[in-house]
């Protein structure tokens, strides 16, 4: 195992520590935006997130959620989101994660995702495989979009564009075999690695939502993308992910959807 996988297995298990403690608890919230929050351990976990990285990579430049940071160039930078899942963490549902990437020259190379309450530690190494506690995971094999269970999630902008959003949902609710919405963009991948959901896709995320979770859902064999089914960038708008089998049909809905009587979704700058 890398230094940098090593360094952020623990770090992921230490603010997972602190998420687990405070989660029955009543929490401080503060309002980013109307439906964007953040706690006092959304802080605490990315400050000590931030100062193990520094201790051991000063040199690497850091992209964290409650830090303000530009996109680097190149080199090595690591993607920290302290709680992905914040809103369920407030309200005491246990399912939340702490997501942690390091991307090289802007490919992924190592990638953790720690589920504090279930105990579950997902980890990738470029080129080495994904694993769930240590044991090695694949995607499904579900071979047609008939037969799918998807995840999805309504991003920040939803109480105005409602119309937008569930016209998709409806789409996937009426072509797969179900659809879910669970709230940690991070775990929804991370779920698609471990062949508990076929495909993923949302809009409106972060790179530190989604730059671990891309790792491990390759590294488990699966597909990463935009919706048109392009090569994937985590400073992107769009994300589709699948068992790489049902890629093609998922891409292609999405598509037909975005397309459909010249639908465009309102501006969705935050
Ligand atoms: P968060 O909990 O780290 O904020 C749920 O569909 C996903 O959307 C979660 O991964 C959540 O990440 C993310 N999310 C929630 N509010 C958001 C916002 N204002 N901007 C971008 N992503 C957001
Ligand atoms: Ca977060």
């Amino acid at each position: 195992m890398s230094e940098a996988l090593a360094v952020a297995q623990v770090l992921a298990e230490k603010a997972g520590h602190l998420i687990l403690d405070a989660l029955p608890r009543e929490k401080r919230v503060d309002h980013k935006g109307v439906v964007d929050l953040v706690t006092p351990v959304d802080r605490a976990c990315e400050k000590l997130i931030i100062d193990g990285l520094r201790e051991t990579f000063p040199e690497h430049r850091i992209v964290a959620e409650e830090s303000a940071a530009e996109r680097p160039d190149a080199g090595p930078c690591w993607y920290i989101d302290p709680i992905d899942g914040t809103c369920n963490f407030v309200h005491g549902l246990p399912h939340c994660s702490v997501s942690i990437a390091l991307i090289v020259d802007g490919r992924p190379r190592v990638a953790v995702v720690y589920d504090p309450a279930k105990g579950e530690l997902f980890a990738a190494e470029a080129g080495k495989g994904a694993s769930l506690n240590n044991n090695r995971i694949r995607v499904s094999p579900t071979g047609t979009l008939d037969q799918s269970l998807l995840v999805t999630g309504f991003p920040y902008d939803r109480r105005d564009n409602s119309a937008f959003y569930l016209r998709y949902f409806e789409a996937f609710m009426c072509n797969a075999q179900d659809l879910r919405r669970y709230g940690s963009a991070a775990l929804d991948l991370c779920w698609v690695a471990a062949g508990r959901f076929d495909g993923f896709f949302e809009w409106g995320l972060k790179p530190w939502d989604t730059a671990a979770g891309w790792l491990i859902v390759e590294e488990a064999g699966g597909r990463v993308s935009g919706f048109e089914g392009d090569g994937f960038d985590p400073w992107s708008d769009r994300i589709a992910a699948t068992n790489g089998a049902i890629h093609d049909e998922v891409t292609a809905l999405l598509v037909k959807i975005d397309g459909e009587a010249g639908y465009r979704a309102p501006d969705r700058a935050k």
